[in-house]
């Protein structure tokens, strides 16, 4: 994939770069994206129909399950060269995190953002991933009444298991439709948006809110965004540049350009 160097200039000129992934970011990993590749038994289920409070508590089983299945195909995945990359350039940049709102007022920092509940980016080594979304690998009570716990990819047609302190059911650590995000994550989230020179928007349909109003409050505040999807989006046709490919390509490309 050809970058225009104009791009390489404008990231290798920046100080405060803001990295947001999606599910395509994983698809080249193996791990189905939000919403194609539900196969087998899930193919006549809508993913959107799933992925909500009200569906696991009209069917507590049924949404587990396709928790199981999800991770089983995590469990089962590595991650690919464009998280690798982005591990890469996170260390090349020499760059800090933001650990608190207040971070962002900081002269340089590289952040990376994820909608992914599948830990890819700390397994290849990326060092401060704040999850939107949640992650798959963890459960939490429902009912809410203690911290997420770790949970194993098993069994396949069992119900949820009970929560220890209360007896509700455990529900998957996620965000589900109509479910407020983490505060802490959303709150450094958007204000990296509206402090960031560059923005990255890699492999998501740019859809979902509140995180797809994070490349719209980038752009308002004036910095260059690039996306890298396979294809068009809401986003493209505002982006400063939109890279049309695998991010598990162009991602290689892009930090080996910027770290020659
Ligand atoms: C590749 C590739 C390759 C493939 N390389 N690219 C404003 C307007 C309209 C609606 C709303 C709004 N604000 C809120 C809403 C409602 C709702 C919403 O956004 N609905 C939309 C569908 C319209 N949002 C919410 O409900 C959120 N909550 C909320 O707003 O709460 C308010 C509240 C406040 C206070 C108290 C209480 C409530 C919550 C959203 C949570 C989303 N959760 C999910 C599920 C997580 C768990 C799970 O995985 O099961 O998160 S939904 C799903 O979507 C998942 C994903 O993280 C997220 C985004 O998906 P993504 O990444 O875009 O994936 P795909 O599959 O859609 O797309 C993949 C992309 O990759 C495609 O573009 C491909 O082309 C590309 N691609 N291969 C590069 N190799
Ligand atoms: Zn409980």
């Amino acid at each position: 994939m050809q970058i225009p160097e104009k791009l390489i200039a404008t990231i290798t000129g920046s100080r405060r770069i803001l990295v947001v992934t999606g599910a395509g970011m994983s698809a080249e990993s193996g791990v189905p994206t939000f919403r194609d590749a539900q196969t087998g038994m899930w193919e006549k289920y809508d993913p959107a129909e799933l992925a909500t409070p009200e569906a696991f508590r009209k069917n507590p089983t049924l949404v587990w399950q396709w928790y199981q299945w999800r991770r089983h195909k995590v469990a089962e995945a590595l991650p690919n060269p464009g998280h690798r990359a982005l591990a890469d350039w996170e260390r090349a940049s020499d760059k800090p995190g933001l650990h608190s709102v207040a971070d962002t007022q900081q002269d340089a920092w590289f952040q990376l953002v994820t909608q992914n509940v599948d830990g890819l980016h700390q397994q290849a080594g990326s060092r401060n991933v704040i999850e939107l979304h949640g992650n798959l690998l963890e459960a939490r009570c429902f009912s809410d009444c203690h911290e997420a716990t770790a949970i194993a990819a098993s069994g396949g047609d069992e119900p949820p298991p009970r929560c220890p302190h209360c007896d509700d059911w455990m529900r998957p650590n996620v965000v589900w439709f109509g479910e407020a995000l983490p505060q802490a994550a959303l709150e450094i989230a958007s204000h990296a948006a509206a402090h960031c020179d560059v923005f990255l928007s890699i492999g998501t349909s740019s859809l979902v809110y509140p995180a797809a109003a994070l490349a719209e409050t980038a752009l308002r505040h004036g910095a260059a965004v690039i996306e890298v999807n396979t294809r068009e989006t809401p986003l493209s046709e505002h982006a400063t540049w939109s890279l049309r490919g695998p991010a598990g390509e162009a991602l290689p490309t892009l930090v080996a350009a910027l770290t020659r």
